[in-house]
């Protein structure tokens, strides 16, 4: 950072805080992730300039001839790895990828069936806080109460009340597969298109980790910088049939100018993520998880649904007595960083939550095995116990800090100094 360092010595100095916060904390936001330097070098690239309306070939500006080939390149590698027919690769954020399919799959005011957000959905899938909901009458199913897991029963019997024009499956926090031959089964019982979100699973995905949505859902969206470790944003994918409304809904429909140095970042990070050392990643992810939940199990914590199947874990933090969002202040103090959430029927307002959600991806980044998950766990559990011990959070934060300096940061570490 040479340059900005004389520049805007300001900025600088914020950056290489937060370079300091990601190298001596240990990252467990379940969304989050460290990218390559790779990517972060076409992020910081001179595509950055470029106005490109339109797309390869088809622009509204002169000039694009190599914007054409970083937008026709990261297609292309996007279909080979994920299987699909056509994908779109501008939109600049998943609400944006989600929207989008919205527009293209419903006339305003149609009706669609998605997961309620306070047992793991998302935001953009219908909350009565988000324009989904103000544009669309969305209906929500959710988890069974006993097992924790989808209900698909529910799913069904909601679609044959309602008759959504669209099913929506995907989470942000759920620990299990989702499975999409059941969900498409019950959109084409009803008639309804199926859109699936798997911004949180899209690594696994591409890793054959998760079974793929693609040979049943109409529509696929997917952030890139989760568990695909690709830059900030998102794509869509669709069947060739869809091609023309799902990319008409991105641009004009929504959005403007494409963010070129992004799509040049989505293709390094495609053509990293059909690497075989990234699908051993992945399977090293959800292993993480899955000894993570175990050694919290063990040590007396309960796990909502009984453990993981992806790279997630939502603990209940509150069946002792502590809020998601006293629990994600503790652990953040010790430099821990997770955020609270939601649990299937919790009693807590959203705002505070009994639980936390905990991630491996970041973590699995930087080479961390089975052995530190189980010693972080140990660490967790001490933070929470000793939560208004201020003596016992300073020996957990010293710990945390000797801990994650031993594992080097992608994109960090092989950066020249
Ligand atoms: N904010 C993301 C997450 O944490 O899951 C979803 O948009």
């Amino acid at each position: 950072m040479g340059v900005l360092e004389r520049a805007d010595p300001e900025v600088a100095a914020i950056i290489r805080r937060e370079e300091d916060r990601q190298t001596y904390g240990l990252e467990m936001m379940a969304s989050e992730n460290y990218v390559s330097a790779a990517v972060l070098e076409a992020m910081g690239s001179v595509l950055t300039n470029k106005y490109a309306e339109g797309y390869p070939g088809n622009r509204y500006y002169g000039g694009c001839q190599h914007v054409d080939e970083i937008e026709s390149l990261a297609i292309q590698r996007a279909k080979d790895l994920f299987g699909a027919e056509h994908v779109n690769v501008q939109p600049h954020s998943g609400a944006d990828a989600n929207m989008a399919a919205y527009l293209a799959l419903m006339e305003l005011g149609d009706t669609a069936l998605a997961m309620r957000l306070d047992q793991g959905g998302h935001l953009t899938h219908g909350h009565k806080v988000n324009a989904s909901s103000w544009l669309f009458r969305f209906v929500h199913y959710g988890v069974d109460r006993e097992t924790e897991r989808l209900d698909y029963d529910e799913m069904l019997a909601l679609a044959r009340e309602h008759r959504p024009k669209l099913i929506v499956v995907g989470a942000t926090a759920y620990p299990r597969i989702i499975d999409f031959a059941r969900a498409r089964e019950i959109a084409d019982e009803v008639g309804a298109y199926l859109m699936a979100d798997i911004a949180h699973i899209a690594g696994l995905v591409a890793a054959g980790v998760h079974p793929s949505p693609v040979p049943y859902a109409h529509v696929v969206t997917t952030t890139t910088h989760k568990t695909l470790r690709g830059p900030r944003s998102a794509m869509v994918m669709c069947r060739q049939e869809l091609a023309e409304k799902i990319d008409r809904a991105v641009f004009p429909g929504l959005q403007g100018g494409p963010h070129m140095h992004i799509i040049a970042a989505k293709a390094v990070c495609f053509a990293e993520a059909k690497r075989p050392e990234f699908a051993d990643y992945q399977r090293r992810t959800v292993e993480n998880a899955r000894v993570l939940a175990e050694e919290l199990m063990s040590l007396g914590w309960r796990i909502v649904s009984g453990g993981t199947d992806n790279h997630l874990v939502l603990v209940d933090v509150g069946q002792k007595g502590i809020s998601g969002k006293k629990a994600e202040k503790v652990l953040d103090s010790v430099g821990i960083y997770c955020n609270k959430n939601a649990i299937p029927f919790d009693p807590r307002p959203p705002a505070v939550g009994s639980g936390i959600r905990l991630g491996t991806p970041g973590l699995t980044s930087r080479g961390m095995g089975p052995d530190e998950m189980r010693r972080i766990a140990r660490l967790i559990d001490a933070a929470l116990a000793g939560r208004d011990d201020e003596t016992a959070l300073e020996r957990v934060r010293g710990e945390v800090r000797e801990l994650a300096g031993a594992f080097p940061v992608p994109g960090i570490s092989e950066r020249a100094p």
